[in-house]
């Protein structure tokens, strides 16, 4: 039990648990749980450091997706979060296992700081219990200046099938369908998947637990605070053979994004404020 470094990832092990950290990106790349992978990673993701992880738990910040106009519009989808190196800070509890990581703008390139010249610091804890894995992000505002910024764990969960997947617990709020290319309420019912789904639910209260289900089976249940947003994902077979990193190609079968944070709307950060999102990912197993 306890923490494993070396030069390019951080395990933590506790009790029968076991999560490997990529400290580029201070991606999760696996999560087991009695042995039980929990997490998709992509045959061809990319660990080396010149492209974001295609699967686990990419960070995303300071952008959700690409903005067009305003201070993140120099910034490449989704942020830099996601492809830059992490310090790890280290253990700072035993039971259960909790570890942190750090980044802020002396750790990013150049080119990243020219795109978004806000100072920041990033604070990200990651929790391992015996059947849960809790992600939280802390962003403090440091300079003199406000910022606004998105956050969201871009969570790739592993499914036994597409087609009998389940999301449940979104709730009838409002979607923006990057699909269909529209905004509707969604209906309150289980989503499921048949087709490439794109799909950020706002607003949902943190009251309510999101599940993923195999069938009529939790597999694994998502407890939010300070995370309005859920984005449900997949690429299904088009975008799936159009991205280079994803494999197999038929792996949009075994996986589904449920992404929890804040990204309908910029969060506001005042100088000398900050700003903390966490969620809480159970295996039911
Ligand atoms: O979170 C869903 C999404 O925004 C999709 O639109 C798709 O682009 C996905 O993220 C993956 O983005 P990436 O930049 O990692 O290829």
């Amino acid at each position: 039990m306890g923490v494993k470094e070396t030069e390019s990832e951080v395990t933590l092990s506790f009790k029968e648990s076991e999560v490997r950290v990529l400290k580029f990106g201070a991606t999760v790349l696996s999560w087991k749980v009695k042995g039980q992978e929990q997490l998709w990673l992509s045959d061809k993701a990319i660990l080396d450091g010149s492209k974001a992880v295609r699967g686990g738990i990419p960070l995303v910040f300071p952008v959700f997706g690409k903005a067009t106009e305003g201070p993140c519009a120099k910034l490449p989808q989704h942020g830099f979060a996601r492809n830059h190196s992490w310090e790890l800070l280290g253990q700072v509890q035993e039971s259960p296992l909790k570890v942190q990581f750090a980044l802020s703008p002396d750790q990013l390139s150049q080119e990243a700081r020219d795109q978004w010249p806000s100072d920041f610091t990033l604070i990200y804890t990651l929790t391992l219990d015996s059947d849960s894995l809790t992600t939280e992000m802390s962003v403090e505002n440091p300079g003199q200046s406000a910022f606004g910024f998105n956050v969201l764990f871009h969570t790739y969960f592993r499914i036994p099938s597409v087609d009998s997947v389940k999301v449940n617990g979104l709730g009838k709020v409002p979607v923006h369908d990057k699909v269909s290319v529209s905004k509707y309420q969604a209906d309150g019912e289980p989503v499921t998947i048949s087709s490439e789904v794109d799909r950020v639910y706002s607003e949902i209260a943190d009251s309510n637990k999101i599940e993923i289900l195999n069938g009529d089976k939790v597999d694994v249940d998502i407890e939010r605070t300070n995370l309005p947003d859920v984005v449900v994902w997949n690429p299904w077979i088009e975008k799936a053979n159009g991205l280079g990193d994803f494999y197999p190609k038929d792996g949009y079968k075994t996986m589904i994004c449920v992404e929890t944070g804040s990204v309908s709307s910029p969060v506001n950060l005042e100088p000398g404020s900050s700003w903390v999102g966490r969620q809480v990912l159970k295996a039911h197993l």
